[in-house]
């Protein structure tokens, strides 16, 4: 029988217990966005198409949700970007492409996190020319950034890392946790990787990933286009014809090119390697040259050997990353964050690897259009859950916005994931898409925009007045348009009701803000 006092000292115990649980769950929960650059989902295990193992980045999915339908609202870096800071569509936050400069005077998620109490930070890959805004830390990377000895940029000016990219955004972001980190508030954490985005130069330790292995082909690799408009036949994003030889396959020199732009392309990297980082370079790359120049594979055979190269260098960029998202896990577990933080592992769009014939993104096309999510969130999301419906970039900041229990302003046009996240479906949740996308500049894409349903895609190139029509159930693989076929007026009617509708609700205006 319990005495007195121990009873007491043993309620109060409970009650401490109580008001300790209680207090945590009222902590607003912390936010860790891993974004990586062009990663693929059919280039993450957990989406299966058998390319690789990504045990790291499928955890997440494991412990919490994989959404198999995230799509971006314009497939580019910088543009996806802005989306994700602003939750507003490209015409709305003024970044329509690459080119262009954001304007970080603007509200974003990051700021509304901020003033709300938490700790703001972003390392790694930036992109929006823009120093950032609404961040108590950032040390990014200028532009594209550099994949060997990178410059970091920081309110202080520009200095120079040892290091590979994947390594080094992972070490600050860990540093930043450990050491930069105010414990008394939640924090958002945007830890943005440069890889696997081109010219795929891996790890000095993963150079020899996958060189002994046959990646398979995708069933499009020689894709001709027929059936489709003009645009796709236009395009200059093809393995076999707009792979550079030396910056993008690293088959170096080939006779009579060295003093071409892609020469010098290939030795700006290249020279930034230290002298033992070029020895494992060239100790790697070397002796399959010298295969491959002996094999001087021809025609299809060699668009395949291409294929091969960039699939390898591309892969093993990815292992990096999932390495990254490894140690990052496991800091959490061993910080004893892991419970109270949100993590989110996503990309800024797809990307082709051999779909069609092509690298890059940029379409409205699926892989393109369609980007990783995972999302771990422990007690809200279930262990293994999966979600089909239509998500988006667009979305993001929303989510994180209602997680920490912030009010959602006006203006931003996303929807918050946090009811899929619990299992729920809104019975009003989006059953159309619209997508825009504006840069006519590298890989040549003609512009676009058009509607994404459950089942079908209409495309509009409006600068040449050309439309295509995918019934996805009938052809996966978006062979063949049927937009002319008379068996889908009907649906060609419908579709152009439901873009006109979703132009209007969204704010796009009929004529394409200019771009300097
Ligand atoms: C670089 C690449 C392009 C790529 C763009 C945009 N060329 O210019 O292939 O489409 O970035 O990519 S490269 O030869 O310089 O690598 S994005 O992800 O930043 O939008
Ligand atoms: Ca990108």
């Amino acid at each position: 029988m319990m005495r007195s006092m121990d009873r007491r000292t043993f309620l109060g115990g409970l009650l401490g217990v109580a008001a300790t649980a209680s207090a945590a769950q009222r902590r607003p929960p912390n936010i860790l966005l891993v974004f990586s650059d062009d990663h693929a989902f059919q280039a993450i295990s957990a989406y299966g198409r058998g390319l690789n193992h990504t045990p790291n980045i499928d955890r997440i999915g494991r412990e919490g949700m994989r959404f198999d339908n995230c799509l971006v609202t314009n497939s580019i870096c910088a543009p996806s970007r802005a989306v994700v800071l602003t939750g507003k569509y490209s015409h709305l936050n003024g970044l329509l492409d690459n080119r262009q400069t954001f304007n970080g005077a603007q509200q974003t998620m990051p700021k509304l996190l901020q003033s709300a109490g938490y700790q703001t930070a972003i390392i790694g890959k930036w992109h929006l020319k823009s120093d950032p805004t609404g961040f108590d830390h950032w040390e990014v990377l200028p532009g594209q950034g550099n994949y060997y000895n990178p410059d970091f940029l920081t309110p202080a000016g520009k200095h120079r890392r040892e290091g590979y990219v994947t390594d080094l955004i992972t070490d600050l972001s860990l540093d930043w946790l450990r050491n930069g980190r105010d414990p008394a508030k939640p924090f958002l954490l945007m830890c943005q990787h440069k890889a696997p985005h081109r010219n795929w130069m891996p790890a000095p330790e993963k150079l020899e990933l996958y060189s002994d292995v046959k990646l398979p082909e995708p069933p499009t690799l020689f894709d001709d286009y027929e059936h489709r408009a003009s645009p796709a036949h236009q395009q200059e994003m093809e393995i076999g014809r707009h792979m550079t030889p030396m910056a993008d396959l690293k088959i170096v020199p080939p006779a009579g090119a060295a003093d071409s732009p892609d020469y010098q392309h290939y030795l700006g990297e290249y020279n930034r390697m230290n002298p033992e980082q070029k020895r494992m370079w060239d100790a790697s790359y070397r002796p399959r040259n010298e295969a491959f120049v002996k094999a001087n594979p021809q025609g299809k055979d060699l668009v395949r050997w291409k294929y091969q190269r960039f699939m390898q260098d591309y892969l093993r960029c990815i292992a990096s990353v999932d390495d990254s998202v490894g140690r990052v896990l496991r800091h959490l577990d061993a910080a004893d964050l892991a419970g109270n933080t949100i993590v989110i592992y996503a990309s800024d769009q797809g990307f082709y690897l051999g779909e069609h014939g092509w690298f890059d993104k940029r379409w409205m096309y699926e892989e393109s259009i369609r980007t990783p999510l995972l999302v771990r969130w422990p007690g809200v999301a279930a262990p293994g859950s999966v979600s089909a419906k239509m998500t988006a970039n667009l979305d993001f900041p929303e989510t994180f916005l209602e997680a920490a229990g912030v009010p959602v302003p006006s203006g931003m046009q996303g929807r918050s994931l946090v009811p899929l996240l619990r299992g729920q479906t809104p019975a009003d949740w989006r059953k159309s898409f619209y997508y825009h996308y504006y840069e006519k500049a590298e890989h040549h894409v003609a512009r676009h925009y058009g509607v994404r349903t459950d089942r079908y895609t209409l495309i509009h190139y409006y600068e040449s007045n050309e439309w295509e029509l995918f019934d996805r159930q009938k052809d996966a693989q978006q062979m063949r348009s049927v937009y002319t076929d008379a068996g889908y007026a009907t649906v060609v009617a419908e579709l152009k009701t439901e873009l006109a509708r979703l132009r209007k609700e969204l704010k796009v205006p009929d004529k394409d803000p200019d771009v300097p």
